[in-house]
Order: structure tokens, then sequence, then C-alpha cells
């Protein structure tokens, strides 16, 4: 099963950096378009420090037959469990999913739509964007790890993975890191969206600099709820850390509200929210960014002019 291809669901920027950096490390893999490609392989550029290489990826598409023994998801949170179930007749018990998309909440939900189902979970700190149609622009190197809850040894399928993949650690406690990266993305992510500023700027304007300091009070409060302390301990360094290392950078959330499309705030927030309730624990400033969130994505009617 090893040699069968990583088939990949989410042929974004991260998707194919990972099909990219995967083939290169000789990992077979087959990107999952949404319609079957008119080829057997798709060309796909990737742009990094001045320079560019393109590579031929086998591609395939959702609706097609066959056997999914790997299966890698890269989608965006809210499509997750949407996407991995528009292939589940091709999968079995003996398939494995790799879930990498930002937030929490979807590995839950998938395992109970697929019981049994052998489902990993990774979060990762690469930079990319797409500069055009199966172009993608490697920003930042960064780092992946890949868990699953009470698999503390790595499985025989993740060795050629970390080779290739570089950067790639098996992580035995892989809730508290999907944990951290969730604290820091509530206590980034919707107030650059609401307020349309660059990360920096969390750091620079002093009311947006205290907004954080409220957040990050609440979040840690959960995270000892929910027994993640050694997040609570260390997150307001944490935060202000990653704050300074992409502070020119739009959050993803930011990137998601220009372009008009759908947050990722109910795998974000609404996560964490969901989690402070079952613990008992106030969070009415994270409340109160998932409500103004959620309520920019009612209005949603398109693009931004800004980004037309
Ligand atoms: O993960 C991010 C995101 O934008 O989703 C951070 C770390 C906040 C960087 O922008």
């Amino acid at each position: 099963m090893t040699d069968s291809p990583w088939h990949i669901l989410g042929a974004g920027a991260i998707g194919c950096l990972f099909a990219a950096k995967l083939q290169r490390g000789g990992v077979p893999v087959t990107l999952l378009l949404r319609t079957s490609p008119a080829a057997a392989t798709l060309p796909v550029v990737v742009a990094s420090g001045g320079n560019s290489s393109e590579l031929a990826l086998p591609a395939a598409g959702v609706g097609d037959r066959g056997y999914i023994a790997q299966l890698l998801v890269t989608t965006k949170a809210p499509d997750v469990v949407t996407a991995v179930m528009s292939v589940s007749d091709r999968l079995d018990r003996n398939s494995r999913v790799v879930l990498l998309a930002n937030g929490m909440g979807f590995a839950a939900e998938l395992q109970r739509q697929l019981p049994g189902m052998d489902i990993y979970s990774g979060t990762t700190t690469e930079g990319a964007y797409r500069i055009g149609p199966q172009r993608v622009c490697h920003a930042g190197h960064g780092r992946t790890l890949v868990g699953q809850p009470g698999l503390t040894q790595p499985p025989d399928w993740f060795a050629p993975w970390a080779e290739a993949l570089g950067e790639c650690c098996w992580e035995p406690n892989i809730e508290q890191a999907l944990w951290e990266k969730l604290a820091v993305n509530c206590a980034i992510n919707p107030l650059t969206a609401l307020h349309r500023c660059n990360n920096g700027e969390l750091l620079r304007n002093e009311n947006l600099a205290d907004e954080v300091d409220r957040l990050c009070g609440e979040i840690s409060r959960v995270s000892d709820a929910a027994g993640f302390t050694a997040v609570s301990q260390a997150l307001r360094g944490t935060v202000n850390r990653v704050i300074t290392a992409t502070a020119d950078n739009r959050s993803s959330m930011l990137q998601d509200v220009l372009a008009g499309r759908p947050t990722e705030i109910d795998y974000i927030t609404g996560h964490l929210v969901a989690t402070a309730r079952r613990y008992g624990v106030p969070v009415p400033c994270n409340e109160e960014l998932l409500l103004q969130i959620r309520g920019l994505e009612s209005r949603r009617d398109g693009p931004d002019p800004v980004q037309r």
C-alpha cells in the first residue's frame, strides 16, 4: 500500500506545494480535481526564491473510479468533510486519510460519518499562495507536524513523507499541536479580518494589542480547562512571536474576506467557543468576534472592491 499514490484533495497552494514536494521526493501522488482532467498529468509550477520549476503531476477527477489507499486533504476547513465524503465510495477501512487544514472539529465530524476510518491530522507553517492557475509561490519554508491521537510512534508510511517534505515530524501529541495553532489563529485571524489589517498591526496599534491581550486571556482559560496547560502558559509570547514573524502578511481569514470567500471562522473561533461552553468558561470577546465574522460572511457579495 505504501507504493499506492497519495491522492491529494484540494489542489490549492498548499495542495500543489505538498504534491510537488512529495513527488520530487519519490512519493507517488495524484491530484484529485473537481472535473476529470483532459490529460493524465497537469503541469504545476512552483516558484521559490527567484527560481521556478515545473512538474507534471498525475491528475484525476473526484468522480473517477478506482480505490484510494492514501488520501491527503488540503482543502479549506469548511470543505473537508464534504470533499472526503465525495470520494467515500473509493475508500475503505484500510485507506489512510491525512487532514491538513486550518482549525479543528472536522476530524471528529469525519470520524462520526466514517467510523473506523484511519484518520491522521497535520498542521503546517509552510507559506504558499497561488500566483495563477496551477502556479504556486512557496513564500516561506515552514514545519509540518503529523500525528494521530494515541499513536506515539510514526507508522511505516511516514518515513518517505518526512524525507520528501524536509521539515516534517511525527507529533505524538498532535491534539496539543493542533490546539496551539488554533489558539494562535483565534488571537490573530478574526481581528485582522475585521480590521482589514496585516498581522503586524496587532502589535503596532495599542487598542488592537489590548484586544489581543483580552482574547489571549480567554483562550488561555479554555486551554487550561481542556488540559492544554503548556499552551496556555506560553500563549501570549507565542502569539507575539507569530505576529512579529508574519508582520507583513495578511492572515488567511483576511484573504478570504477580501476575496469574498467563506472563512474558516466556525473551525477556529467557533471550535474554541464550543469547547469553552463544554467546560463552562466564559469567552465574551471570542463570542463577539465569532458573531462579527459570521455577520461579515452573511453580507458577502463577492470580492472586496480593492481586490477586484
Ligand atoms: O496561520 C496563520 C493564518 O493566517 O491562517 C497565521 C499564523 C496567523 C499567519 O498569518
